[in-house]
């Protein structure tokens, strides 16, 4: 069974997921503080104040894909604050202790295809990381089948109707600071380097299926 992570509303209320590993467990690619405070005071904060936004709202749609795809309508504090929930969620789930550090099935299949080799997808995935500006999330998404790599700022990301790049997330990484500064400080690319060591390609290759 394929399936995008789709994030319920419960009781009106949107819940920080459980990190489905210990703070340690991407150790030394991720550090264990840098894990704790992006997981708890980060991801928790954007839960709040989505939670704490939206219990302002009317006719709020029951999961976050239909709120994504309709952020125009909503006050920046939910595009934001969204945003922030959706797009951690969806890093933690795309990061393994156990990576296999290689594309697998229909996903690596199709990253040969559309951009000629597994090096030349990962210069060009790296590429939109670095060359982000200030605070943002580097993307590879699928275009109904198709694999287009790109960026967004800030917490955008490829559901929103706001959104230049519109696609279906497949891989993301969060390029900002907080996510890197304590172990890397100002040095980006090393970060970007070492998020190859920790992909879960398994889970990108479930959600390259579910776009087929
Ligand atoms: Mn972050």
């Amino acid at each position: 069974m394929c399936e995008q992570i789709t994030l319920k509303i419960k009781n009106m209320k949107f819940e920080l997921p459980k990190l489905p590993y210990s703070y340690d467990a991407l150790e030394p690619y991720i550090d264990s503080k840098t894990m704790e405070i992006h997981y708890t005071k980060h991801h928790g904060a954007y839960v709040n104040n989505l939670n704490n936004a939206l219990a302002e709202l009317q006719n709020v749609p029951d999961n976050m894909e239909s709120l994504l795809g309709n952020i125009s309508k909503y006050p920046v504090a939910v595009r934001n604050n969204g945003g922030g929930h959706y797009n951690h969620t969806l890093f933690w789930e795309l990061l393994s202790p156990n990576s296999k550090k290689n594309p697998v099935g229909k996903l690596a299949e199709a990253i040969t295809r559309d951009f000629g080799s597994f090096d030349a997808f990962r210069e060009k995935f790296n590429n939109a990381a670095l060359t982000r500006f200030g605070s943002g999330w580097a993307w590879l998404i699928s275009q109904n089948g198709k694999l287009v790599i790109g960026s967004t700022p800030n917490q955008d990301n490829p559901l929103m109707d706001i959104s230049e790049l519109k696609g279906s997330p497949i891989l993301g990484l969060d390029v900002w600071e907080h996510a890197y500064y304590l172990k890397y400080q100002n040095r980006r690319a090393e970060y970007i380097d070492a998020f190859w060591n920790i992909v879960h390609w398994e889970k990108a290759n479930e959600l390259y299926l579910a776009t087929l």
